[in-house]
């Protein structure tokens, strides 16, 4: 018996173990199969992960530096307009002087409260002859090249037939100065109204003002507490209020001017 059944039963057994170890090969290839997958889902989803983290902060980063510049752009401009701003209000001419005298004694002194130059050129005054509530004549340009007028100092416009002593200190001599006291006048440099002297749109009568401080045959020197133009032509006007007033021809004050 041991003989004849030797044979088969050992066949048997090392088919036994060949069929186990092909098996275990075969399960470890499966295995290793199913790690590849899932290694490369596990990877894959890191990877895109980490590049849609990446994609996401390169698109933040951009996002905020556009962000950033768009904001400091608007900073920036922010700025200069106020800067612009705080640059127009030092451009600040006022009326320092009227004189209205006798026959063709007539005067202007404009004084420069600012504190930037101010070309004349872009300045002129508008006259509202009798009441007129617009401009008679149209704008009357306060030079014809550049001349700029520093901050502390005066430019004085007259009539051509005026006394010598307004001659003297006279800037630009200006044939269309027909305000005779009941005229309003108002001063613009660069499109913007710096001061108004009388009430635009009304007739006073003869002038503004009560003896012996009124818009005719006399001398008025601004206060020197004034610094800024009466922006508003439209309101009641008393000369008196900011306005000193002298005798009729009076010329010692016209050429300088102390605030
Ligand atoms: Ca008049
Ligand atoms: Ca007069
Ligand atoms: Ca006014
Ligand atoms: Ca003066």
């Amino acid at each position: 018996m041991k003989n004849i059944w030797r044979a088969p039963l050992m066949l048997a057994l090392v088919s036994l173990l060949l069929f186990g170890a092909w098996s275990c090969v075969g399960d470890g290839d499966d295995d290793d199969s199913d790690d590849d997958a899932d290694d490369d889902i596990v990877n894959d989803d890191i990877d895109d992960d980490a590049d849609d983290n990446m994609d996401d902060d390169a698109d933040d980063d951009v996002d905020d530096d556009i962000d950033d510049d768009v904001d400091d752009d608007i900073d920036d401009d922010t700025d200069d307009d106020v800067d612009d701003d705080m640059d127009d209000d030092m451009d600040n001419i006022i009326f320092s002087e009227y004189i209205e005298g006798s026959s063709n004694n007539k005067a202007l002194e404009l004084y420069n409260a600012g504190s930037a130059s101010v070309d004349m050129s872009m300045c002129a005054v508008q006259l509202y002859l009798d009441g007129a509530d617009t401009p008679t004549g149209g704008a009357q340009f306060l030079a014809s090249v550049p001349t700029p007028l520093a901050p502390g100092n005066v430019y004085v416009v007259c009539n051509p037939g005026a006394d010598a002593d307004i001659i003297d200190v006279c800037d630009l001599q200006k044939n269309l100065f027909g305000f005779d006291g009941d005229d309003a006048l108002e001063l613009i440099c660069y499109t913007t109204t710096m001061d108004v002297f009388g009430q635009i749109g009304q007739d006073p009568g003869d002038y503004w003002g009560i003896e012996p401080c009124t818009t005719q045959n006399q001398t008025l020197v601004r206060k020197n507490t004034i610094t800024q133009g009466d922006l508003n032509g439209a309101d009641a006007f008393d000369p008196a209020v900011e306005w000193d007033c002298y005798d009729e021809d009076t010329f010692t004050f016209l050429g300088e001017h102390t605030p």
